[in-house]
């Protein structure tokens, strides 16, 4: 019932901006992540033709000072993409009088007496505000896991132009990207969405190893998977997963190639499978060795798009090295870029590797103009030497790394051009993040913090740097 009334909603909202036919002027501020690029692909594929200007902003972040610079802006509607829910009521203080529509599957911050009343299906007098917000959470849809940032702006763009379907990729890319798959694939409206994809003959289901590139990687590189290996040891280098392979008679090369999974048989890939179940026995989930892969069918095997994950991981570097719209046009299909976001990614996964050896050498000299480490938690202050677009991904992976103590708090930071520092927390224990963040800025007036119970994120002017770590140590000491 919800789920009809939700779309009944998107339906006369899509409409409404429909019927103004142009709209001159119009602005889009989109999220930095995989699902916010995506959505702010299929937004542009809708407003760009439809306005005189068009202009794009994607961000970390939705700042205080990002709304508020947009008081004297000149544009006739911002829109607002996978971010904005949680920042509505300042969206309100700021802008009141701007034409605004907000994208969105982030919990609602609040909700006013109207959209409390979206849910009894009155829509009418909604509609005549200037701040339209369209959010599954306003009808009891978990934006979590029954639909992305990307899916709400898709439905919202099928309603303006029906050939949107074409794209209906581009939500899947945006609701892996924010990890909306597990536990069993797609549900709800993300369920619905791929199975449009299928009828569209766009997108293909295959279950397959648990590979990550599976089908864009040489078998040999696939197997050494450094990030989550399938097999125990096959971080331990070349020679070893050769030895692997010969040893069930499965050729790493066909003459000077090497050889893809794609292009086994099917009695080498049961060798395979067998082979790799044999090399888990001591694993804690021994047969689990398969995952659904979600495939875009026109791209070529090889290709970095054919498996909506590897694009999903591909949105996100394209973000964090500062090239969204790379991402966003390689959405789009566009050759050139799609060039240039393949060209980029290699760069991003060398400066991960980069970062991650440089953390390693700061702490084994425990460098104190970097590190502050106690049994508590470890602080990792990157300054300069990291770019602070990597301070989360760098610490998700460090809190993962199975080097990394159970138990403790790790908090990355890097300092931005505009001189901010911009902090991420995680923990390898029960922590919960924002408790902690909550009691920092208890004491602590400069800046924001957001984010999630596992996973958290903060900025503060870069003139209190000292200040704030002061504050976190006294705080984290006490954990
Ligand atoms: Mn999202």
């Amino acid at each position: 019932m919800s789920k009809e009334l939700f779309l009944d909603f998107i339906k006369v909202v899509g409409n409404k901006y429909k019927s103004k036919g142009n709209l001159k002027k119009v602005k889009l501020i989109s999220h930095l992540d995989a699902d916010g690029i995506s959505s702010a692909a299929l937004l542009t594929k809708i407003f760009k033709p439809r306005s005189s200007i068009f202009s794009t902003s994607i961000l970390n972040q939705l700042r205080t000072e990002d709304i508020e610079s947009m008081k004297d802006g000149f544009f006739d509607l911002y829109v607002f993409s996978d971010l904005g829910s949680g920042q509505i009521d300042r969206i309100r203080k700021f802008l009141p009088d701007k034409n605004i529509l907000i994208l969105d599957h982030h919990e609602c911050v609040e909700l006013t007496k109207e959209e409390e009343e979206l849910k009894d299906g009155k829509f009418d007098n909604y509609l005549k505000e200037n701040i339209i917000q369209v959010n599954p959470h306003m009808f009891g849809i978990d934006g979590g896991r029954e639909i992305s940032g990307a899916g709400v702006c898709f439905l919202f763009s099928l309603v303006i132009d029906k050939k949107m379907s074409k794209l209906s990729y581009i939500p899947l890319i945006g609701a892996v990207g924010d990890v909306q798959d597990s536990d069993g694939g797609f549900v709800s409206i993300n369920k619905d969405i791929l199975e449009m994809s299928i009828k569209e003959g766009l997108v293909e289901v295959k279950k397959d190893l648990r590979l990550f590139g599976i089908y864009s990687k040489p078998l040999i590189m696939l197997l050494q998977n450094v990030q989550d290996p399938l097999i125990p040891y096959s971080s331990e280098k070349f020679q070893k997963t050769m030895n692997f392979l010969e040893g069930m008679g499965i050729k790493m090369k066909e003459g000077n190639r090497f050889r893809y999974y794609y292009e086994l048989s099917d009695e080498e890939k049961k060798k395979l499978e067998m082979g790799i179940l044999m090399t888990r026995k001591d694993c804690k989930n021994p047969s689990d060795i398969y995952s659904t892969h979600y495939i875009i069918k026109s791209e070529k095997e090889e290709s970095a798009f054919k498996s909506i994950k590897e694009f999903a991981t591909l949105l996100n570097g394209c973000g964090r090295l500062g090239k969204p719209e790379y991402g966003l046009y390689a959405c789009l299909n566009d050759k050139k870029m799609k060039v240039e976001a393949s060209k980029l990614i290699k760069t991003y996964k060398t400066d991960l590797v980069h970062y991650l050896n440089w953390v390693k050498k700061v702490r084994s000299e425990n460098n104190k103009e970097f590190v502050y480490d106690s049994d508590k938690y470890l602080i990792i202050n990157g300054k300069e030497e990291i770019l602070h677009t990597m301070v989360g991904t760098l610490a998700s992976i460090l809190s993962k790394s199975k080097d990394f103590p159970k138990g403790k708090v790790l908090m990355t930071m890097a300092r931005t051009p505009k001189k901010y520092l911009k902090i991420s927390l995680r923990t390898t224990g029960n922590h919960n993040l924002r408790e902690i963040f909550n009691e920092i800025f208890k004491n602590f007036d400069y800046g924001e913090y957001g984010g999630h119970v596992s996973a958290s994120g903060a900025i503060v002017p870069l003139d209190k740097e000292e200040e704030f770590l002061n504050r976190s140590i006294e705080v984290l000491s006490k954990i």
